[in-house]
């Protein structure tokens, strides 16, 4: 029986996805995958392999060793640490995509599944219920290297036949995993500071609005979308995908209604500019007419559910 391999599996999306896909079809089928070793529970629960995204050849070995079908190639570089360091998130963010879209060229994967984000919008966009098929200049290298991927996703689905799904992901809050590196990690962090009473120093503007998505719809939106019959997934560059919308007020708006001395600060940064480039909602149609898309959290209800995890872990 042909098995799953997750690259990246270590990861903010690749570690719950990697729970869920083992929950779903036992674990000796999901192989996880990362440059290093990852949490306890991630490690002891299934077969695990380092490896390098860029190294081709292990990757190909790899493959064959475990007889992989399906690949989620979740390892990359985020738009924050991307601007930091272009060339390096270059190379990753495309060679390593390169490297399973030619694997699966040559017939060794059967399946792909590749993100892609809301940075492959850019300033020149609508930023209001972003259409599916509208402007896209983006100006930061991550979202670049996103834009640049789903035209390579479509020329590989359309010239070599390679089964290859994509979602735009919007920003992803977890209170399991912490994410590393992104734009929207402050919808992260705020909750992690108000379960512990302290002050949260926010550093995008309080009337910053972004779509968002708690990780429970993102991890399903993902397997739904690769157990999709392939004559429905009608869209190989990328789906948009949408769950909710909120500024950095409106989420400490809501923590205020459990915890009544929350603080909130706002001290702007570098990364003000990358979210005034983006969305801010997203219209995501088209995935929920092609594979039947439905989120299923708000803002509330993310927000009870984040304190009601953190609260237990403080
Ligand atoms: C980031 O902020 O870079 C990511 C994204 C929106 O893709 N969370």
């Amino acid at each position: 029986m042909g098995t799953t391999l997750i690259i990246g599996a270590c990861g903010q999306i690749g570690t719950e996805l990697t729970k869920q896909l083992r929950n779903i079809y036992g674990s000796d089928t999901i192989i996880a995958s990362d440059v290093r070793k990852g949490n306890d529970e991630l490690m002891a629960s299934g077969p695990f392999e380092e490896i390098n995204a860029l190294d081709f050849d292990r990757l190909e070995s790899l493959i064959e060793q475990y007889n992989v079908e399906e690949v989620y190639l979740m390892a990359a570089l985020l738009s924050a640490t991307a601007e930091k360091n272009p060339a390096f998130a270059w190379e990753l963010n495309m060679n390593s995509l390169f490297h399973v879209l030619n694997i699966a060229k040559a017939g060794k994967i059967k399946k792909i599944f590749w993100p892609s984000s809301i940075a492959v919008f850019g300033p020149t966009t609508p930023k209001e219920n972003t259409p599916q098929y509208t402007i896209m200049e983006p100006t930061t290298v991550y979202g670049i290297s996103k834009q640049a991927g789903e035209r390579w996703c479509e020329y590989y689905h359309k010239t070599y036949g390679v089964d290859v799904r994509s979602i735009r992901y919007p920003g992803l809050i977890s209170w399991s995993t912490q994410p590393g590196g992104g734009t929207t990690d402050y919808a992260v962090d705020i909750y992690h500071k108000a379960v512990k009473g302290e002050t949260y120093n926010c550093f995008l503007k309080e009337d910053t609005r972004l779509p968002m998505m708690y990780m429970d719809d993102a991890v399903r939106a993902t397997i739904e979308i690769m157990q999709a019959p392939a004559e429905n997934i009608k869209i190989r560059s990328s789906y948009n995908l949408s769950a909710m919308d909120f500024t950095p007020k409106e989420i400490a708006a809501t923590i205020k209604e459990h915890i009544n001395n929350f603080t909130i600060t706002y001290e702007p940064d570098f990364r003000q500019k990358i979210a005034d480039s983006w969305p801010q909602s997203i219209d995501d149609n088209r995935a929920r007419q092609d594979w039947n898309w439905k989120h299923e959290f708000n803002l509330k209800g993310m927000t009870n559910d984040m304190l009601e995890h953190l609260s237990d872990m403080v």
